[in-house]
C-alpha cells in the first residue's frame, strides 16, 4: 500500500517537473576565473534557461532549462556567442 502510493507521487512529480531537462555541455577555452561567469550570463538569457552553472576544473556547464521552449543547439550558440568553444560531446 506504501509502495502503491509512493509511485503514485512520484508520477504526480514526474508530470509537473515534464519538459524540465539538465544537459552537461563541455567548453573549452575558459583561461580564468571571468571566464565560466560569461557563459553562464549568456546561456542564462536563452528563453526556456532556468539555471547555468560552471564547473572550470571540469570545463563543463551545467543547464537546466525548458526543453519544450529551448533546444541544445540554442545553448550551444549561446556559449559560441561569449566567445568560447563547445567541446566534443
Ligand atoms: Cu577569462
Amino acid at each position: 500500500m506504501k509502495s502503491i502510493l509512493f509511485a503514485a507521487i512520484l508520477g504526480l512529480s514526474t508530470v509537473a517537473v515534464a519538459g524540465e531537462k539538465t544537459e552537461t555541455i563541455k567548453v573549452s577555452g575558459w583561461h580564468c576565473d571571468k571566464c565560466p561567469g560569461k557563459t553562464e550570463a549568456k546561456v542564462k538569457a536563452v528563453n526556456g534557461v532556468e539555471s547555468a552553472h560552471a564547473d572550470r576544473a571540469k570545463g563543463e556547464l551545467h543547464v537546466k532549462y525548458d526543453d519544450s521552449k529551448a533546444k541544445r543547439a540554442d545553448l550551444e550558440k549561446a556559449v559560441a556567442d561569449s566567445g568560447f568553444t563547445v567541446a566534443e560531446k
